[in-house]
Parts: C-alpha cells; sequence; structure tokens
C-alpha cells in the first residue's frame, strides 16, 4: 500500500513534491527492500508519466515537475544505496551525452556505483566527447559511463566512444544505458559494455574493473 502512495505521489503534481520524502522516509523506517521502492514506487510511476506524455494526456511542465519529484525520493535513497567508507572499486567517470538533459537514470546510476565502492564523478547533463576525454585523463578513470535517453542523442555515444580511442584511451572501459539504448548498440559502435538498469550497471562496471 505504502509503495502505490509513492507512486502517486510522483504522479501527484500537485503535493507530490512535498510529500514524497515523508513517503519515503516512512517506507524505509519499514523495511521495504529498497529496489522494490525504487522499480515499483519511483520509477514504474516515472515510466506512466512518459506513457501520459506519449499519450499527449501531459506536457513537458507536468513532466519536470513529475521528475523533480522522482529527484527529492532519489536524495532520501542516496546514502541506503550502499555502504559507506569501502576501499575504491575504481574510477569511474559518467555523464549524460551531449545534447541530452535527461539525468534522473544518471544520477541513480551514480548513486548506485557509489554505494558498490566506485569513486565516481558526475559530470551532469549535455557532456561533450571532449569533456569526456579530458576528465577521464584527469581523474584516471578506468571506466567512463555514458547516458542518453534520446534517440537523437544516441550517436553521440559512438562520438565519445570514438574520442576516447582517438585520445589514446582505448584501455578506458565504456559503459552505456539508457531507455532507447541496446546491447546491439553497444556492441555496434564499440562500447566494452551496456546494462538495461542501475544495479545491472553495478555489477558490469564491476565486471569491466577486474584486471
Ligand atoms: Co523526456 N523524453 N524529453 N524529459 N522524458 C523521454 C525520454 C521520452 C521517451 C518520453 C516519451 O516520448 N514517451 C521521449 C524520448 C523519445 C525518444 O527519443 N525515444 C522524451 C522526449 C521526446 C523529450 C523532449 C524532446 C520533449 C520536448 O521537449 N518536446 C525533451 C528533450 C530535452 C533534452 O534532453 N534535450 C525532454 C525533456 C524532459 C524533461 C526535462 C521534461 C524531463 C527530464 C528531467 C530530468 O531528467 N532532470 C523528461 C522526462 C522526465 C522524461 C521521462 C518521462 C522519464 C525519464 C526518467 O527519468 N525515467 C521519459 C519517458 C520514460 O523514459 N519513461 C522521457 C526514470 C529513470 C530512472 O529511468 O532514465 O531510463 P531511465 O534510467 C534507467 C535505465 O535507462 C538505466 O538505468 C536507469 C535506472 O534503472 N540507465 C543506465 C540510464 N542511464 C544509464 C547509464 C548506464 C547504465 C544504465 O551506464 C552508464
Amino acid at each position: 500500500m505504502a509503495i502505490k502512495d509513492i507512486y502517486e505521489a510522483v504522479l501527484d503534481l500537485e503535493n507530490g513534491e512535498e510529500i514524497i520524502a515523508g513517503l519515503v522516509e516512512k517506507e524505509l523506517a519499514n523495511g521495504t527492500d529498497i529496489n522494490k521502492l525504487l522499480q515499483e514506487g519511483l520509477i514504474a510511476a516515472m515510466d506512466e508519466v512518459g506513457k501520459s506524455f506519449s499519450e499527449e494526456k501531459l506536457f513537458v511542465p507536468e513532466m519536470l515537475m513529475a521528475a523533480q519529484t522522482m529527484k527529492t525520493g532519489l536524495k532520501i535513497l542516496k546514502p541506503k544505496l550502499g555502504a559507506a567508507g569501502q576501499a575504491s572499486a575504481g574510477v569511474v567517470v559518467i555523464g549524460t551525452v551531449k545534447g541530452d538533459l535527461h539525468d534522473i537514470g544518471k544520477n541513480l546510476v551514480g548513486m548506485m556505483l557509489e554505494g558498490g565502492g566506485f569513486e565516481v564523478h558526475d559530470l551532469g547533463v549535455d557532456v561533450g566527447p571532449e569533456t569526456f576525454v579530458e576528465s577521464a585523463k584527469a581523474r584516471k578513470a578506468g571506466l567512463v559511463g555514458l547516458s542518453a535517453l534520446l534517440t537523437t542523442t544516441m550517436p553521440a555515444m559512438e562520438e565519445t566512444v570514438v574520442a576516447l580511442k582517438e585520445a589514446g584511451l582505448g584501455h578506458v572501459k565504456t559503459m552505456i544505458g539508457g531507455a532507447p539504448v541496446t546491447r546491439a548498440f553497444a556492441d555496434k559502435i564499440g562500447a566494452s559494455g551496456y546494462s538495461e538498469d542501475a544495479p545491472g550497471a553495478v555489477e558490469l562496471a564491476r565486471k569491466l574493473a577486474k584486471p
């Protein structure tokens, strides 16, 4: 029942942002599994928002409000997504590719990687290939994570993978993801790996980090 309240809060454009934090905290206190809370509460609600947007039942401002509510909920989950103080599992530079402003999934992946013991440098959204290259060099990253939510920005993933190789960073692994992205696309552009979701991204990052 309470997970349904969280789902409904994300869709509640009037009061959602005010009530989401309390609802998530209550659910955590009840001992609900974080993945269940994420998948059935926050992520399922955003899928519903996307469906309504496709059907022109709601528009960009409403989508933004729902996204803001989801972000507020995610902030509460962040400290719980993993144990602090572990030795670094590796250095990851992550960002949403050029032209793309969607950051909720990328933030979630970043948080879970941090939770999984990685040192994460989040470059934000609309990040060009050259910025990924510079940051990967400066941070001595072993892994670069690219997120894209638009079919029109997927080519920027390929540009980034190519730019890293051309800059002599062919040894740096690349991991890609986002709703329109597929494993076949990852193979096609020469990325080291693809993950469908945030927990899978942590598993993949661990595999890729192995020498
Ligand atoms: Co946008 N939007 N949006 N939007 N938006 C989509 C993506 C869309 C599918 C909606 C739709 O039509 N049904 C559609 C894209 C169509 C397409 O290209 N295939 C779309 C569109 C068209 C647009 C605009 C063009 C709308 C317009 O202006 N006309 C515009 C583009 C702006 C731009 O980027 N240049 C736009 C704008 C926006 C908002 C700003 C309003 C807002 C974003 C706010 C924000 O992120 N701060 C927004 C939102 C919220 C969405 C939907 C509704 C939700 C996205 C989301 O946050 N999902 C989305 C519909 C949908 O996807 N259901 C939609 C929740 C999140 C947890 O999931 O990001 O998929 P997701 O991340 C998952 C996995 O994909 C994976 O793990 C995550 C968690 O498990 N993953 C990775 C993600 N990155 C990964 C990286 C990895 C590994 C896994 O490794 C590094």
